[in-house]
């Protein structure tokens, strides 16, 4: 049975790191997948995470069966920092939350949940975007429509583009939308566009799907749901996939969460019932570590300012590498301008680098990035940049 089935491509971003640990070269570069490096180029575990665990050792009691929803506190605490803990979504109860496997399962759950209990079988996602949303959207059973997004000749958004494809949505379509620190291309809509989008969804009645993995790493904890509290201050209904792999350092503990807003409790409780119905079916209930570490930390004052500038530090290294990039870039001599790469927010560059470019950089340099010409800065250091930058030079 098994001999007629055909080998899997391989993950293009994932793939690429299964490369290069098999790379024998000493000074070979991994700026592909999206995993933030310290300046010592370690992914080291959070202060405020190792004090949250060693307080968790002394007070678990029980290894017992979370419920389908997951940790209690923690569903509190994620839709405070998603909406604001004084917003009319949390106090009048406007929203469900349930704790799940990383961004990936929450983008998965949310899938499947609107495609059995809706008449939408199509979601809209931006051109580019990142590349397991396809996967995961079409395993669960969902039809995929691409917008408009990036503009390659400016290195800009083509926020006409986007607006004038989700005219051509029809009511109860799904909308997918990065919440901040857009995969791969780093680029977000502003307030004002932000606004304009929300009253689109509105008028046309279409259900956003806020992929919010990177809340922190844009211009802070915040200010980077400020897009998703425009939208959920006009729409009626939305959901959000958030995933703290990457502002929690949490990458393998796999915790995220996906959360259903509606125009009322009553409406909240019987979808979300269905959401966990979803859940029952995939994986019964969640795995509890990752849960209890986040609200052990955001619940506590002084753990939860810990944490904040944790990530504000993280920001600002990113924001520092990006600077440095384009600085050495030209100090090589490399005569394209790079400077817009320091208004890109997150983790990722869209380098403009092209595929035979791509390819020279690992082959020759073992400089491993995305076959697109994404960069990911959170990989970037003092140490490695001079090396990445005369690479360039030489393959430009
Ligand atoms: N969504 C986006 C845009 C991402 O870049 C990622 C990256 O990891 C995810 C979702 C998935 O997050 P997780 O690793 O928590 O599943
Ligand atoms: O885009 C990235 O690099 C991260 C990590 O299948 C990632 O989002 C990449 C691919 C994948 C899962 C996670």
């Amino acid at each position: 049975i098994f001999s007629q089935i055909s080998q899997a491509p391989a993950d293009p971003i994932l793939g690429l790191t299964d490369a290069f640990k098999k790379d024998p070269r000493q000074d070979k570069v991994n700026l592909g997948v999206g995993v933030y490096k310290d300046e010592s180029g370690q992914t080291p575990v959070l202060k405020s995470v190792k004090l949250a665990e060693a307080k968790m050792l002394e007070t678990e009691t029980s290894k017992t069966y979370l419920g389908i929803e997951g940790v209690q506190l923690y569903n509190k605490v994620v839709q405070e920092l998603l909406f604001g803990a004084d917003s009319k979504i949390v106090k009048e109860g406007l929203a469900a939350t349930a704790q799940a496997p990383g961004g990936t399962g929450s983008l998965r759950v949310a899938a499947e949940f609107v495609v059995n209990n809706t008449a939408s079988k199509t979601i809209w996602v931006s051109k580019p975007t990142w590349a397991n949303h396809q996967n995961i959207f079409s395993a669960a059973g969902l039809s995929i429509k691409e917008y408009g997004y990036y503009d390659a000749a400016t290195q800009s958004l083509n926020f006409d583009a986007m607006m004038a494809d989700l005219q051509s949505a029809e009511a109860g379509e799904l909308v997918l939308l990065h919440g901040c620190c857009h995969n791969p291309s780093g680029i977000d809509l502003s307030a004002e566009q932000w606004a304009v989008v929300a009253d689109l969804c509105l008028s046309k009645q279409l259900l956003p799907l806020f992929d919010f993995a990177y809340q922190g790493f844009g211009d802070g904890i915040e200010e980077d749901a400020q897009g998703l509290r425009t939208v959920a201050a006009v729409v009626p209904e939305l959901i959000v996939a958030n995933s703290f792999s990457k502002n929690f350092g949490l990458y393998n503990e796999r915790i995220g969460a996906v959360t259903v807003v509606a125009q009322d409790a009553a409406t909240v409780q019987k979808a979300f019932s269905q959401v966990k119905r979803t859940i029952r079916a995939n994986y019964s209930n969640p795995p509890a570590h990752g849960g209890l570490i986040v609200s052990t930390v955001l619940s506590d004052p002084e753990l939860k300012a810990l944490w904040v500038n944790e990530v504000t530090g993280m920001r600002q290294r990113i924001a520092e590498m990006r600077q440095l990039f384009v600085d050495t870039l030209k100090a090589e001599g490399v005569e394209q301008d790079f400077s817009f790469i320091c208004g890109q927010k997150g983790m990722f560059s869209f380098s403009g680098l092209n595929k035979a470019q791509v390819e020279r950089l690992r082959e020759e340099f073992g400089i491993y990035i995305v076959g697109s010409g994404r960069i990911s800065v959170a990989g970037m250091t003092k140490s490695n940049i001079p090396v990445i930058c005369k690479a360039i030079a030489k393959v430009l």
